[in-house]
């Protein structure tokens, strides 16, 4: 039986992470959220602590706890860190420094480093231009570096963080060799599930424009017809998350991975939509600093490490995901 720790676990990546492990026999999943967990999540889990993941007092709290891996899923997304940088700080960076001390600890104590799963992001990536960002394409995991949003600065951060905790914690010190933690690492794009709606991110164009469509509600999107970046189905990051828990250590050539699926406009996306909602209404009002915020971010990532290191493939491109995945899902759920 091992023992998983998953923060943010009421949020999208989580709900989808609790139906993961509930279908596995030998986990006990703990999780961790500051908003109380819906009773049908809530009895798939075998413990829940209902606090901050930056308050310290959770930090001791789960110290004797025998984690074997941490999923760390709880953060404050672009749209939400920018209008609140300093919580943002301090749950996005103090809130992982706590959690890869407490896996430190752990490790030391049981004698075997804790995989620490980090959902990084697109976020990262900062392109100047518009021109830049149509030269760069397919960005590498070690290009164009310079994020605009606190939530892309914090992720970035701890990225390294995660990196120094595992490799090269306390270098000086006679027990440096030891490692107590193995960080890995995905730089998710945006998300869209058919089962929840996101909330303080900018990718939430996308997922927005389906719910509404399927719900009958008109829908201005925030950014212009022409806007791209990377997306993904829900299945597929939650698939990538296990499947890089999995991999084995010998086998990763980094700590963090791009990972992608499709990367489409928004207005390729409008068009997939009213082909699934011939009613849907769509119109567009860009709002000009979240535009900002998207048109930094690459229009495509390369996952070529990912494929090749721990065999890396989505199971759904644009058209499967809307006609295998999105569509049948969401038009059960509002018909239901
Ligand atoms: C956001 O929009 O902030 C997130 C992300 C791309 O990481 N969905």
């Amino acid at each position: 039986m091992s023992t998983v720790l998953v923060t943010g676990a009421g949020g999208e990546i989580g709900h989808s992470l609790l139906d993961h492990f509930a279908q596995q026999q030998n986990t006990k999943v703990i999780a961790v959220d500051l908003a109380q967990l819906p009773p049908a999540y809530a009895q798939k889990v075998h413990k829940v602590y209902q606090a901050d993941i930056s308050d310290p007092n959770l930090i001791s709290d789960l110290e004797s706890e025998d984690i074997s891996e941490l999923y760390h899923l709880a953060a404050l997304l672009s749209t939400s860190a920018e209008k609140n940088p300093e919580r943002a700080h301090a749950v996005n960076v103090n809130g992982t420094l706590g959690l890869l001390t407490l896996s430190r600890k752990i490790g030391e104590r049981v004698g075997v480093p804790v995989k620490f799963l980090f959902p990084s992001t697109i976020a990262v990536y900062g392109l100047k231009s518009l021109e830049q960002k149509q030269q760069a394409g397919a960005v590498n995991e070690d290009q164009y570096l310079t994020p605009t949003t606190m939530y892309g600065i914090n992720k970035l951060y701890c990225e390294q963080l995660g990196g120094y905790m595992s490799d090269r914690y306390g270098q000086l010190s006679a027990s440096a060799s030891k490692k107590n933690v193995d960080f890995r690492a995905l730089r998710f794009p945006g998300l869209i599930s058919a089962t929840t709606i996101p909330s303080g991110g900018t990718s939430d164009y996308a997922p927005e424009m389906i719910h509404a469509a399927a719900q009958g509600k008109p829908y201005a999107c925030f950014v212009r017809p022409d806007t791209r970046i990377p997306f993904m189905a829900m299945p597929d990051g939650v698939k990538a998350l296990v499947q890089l828990a999995a991999a084995n250590a010998d086998a990763l050539t980094k700590r963090v991975y791009n990972i992608g699926a499709f990367a489409p406009s928004a207005e390729e996306i409008a068009e997939m939509v009213q082909g699934a909602f011939p009613a849907a209404q769509i119109t567009y009002e860009p709002h000009m600093k979240r535009q900002a915020i998207v048109d930094s971010w690459c229009a495509d990532v390369n996952d070529s490490a990912a494929r090749k290191d721990w065999g890396w493939v989505p199971d759904y491109d644009l058209n499967k995901a809307f006609n295998d995945y999105l569509i049948p899902i969401i038009s059960s759920v509002y018909a239901g």
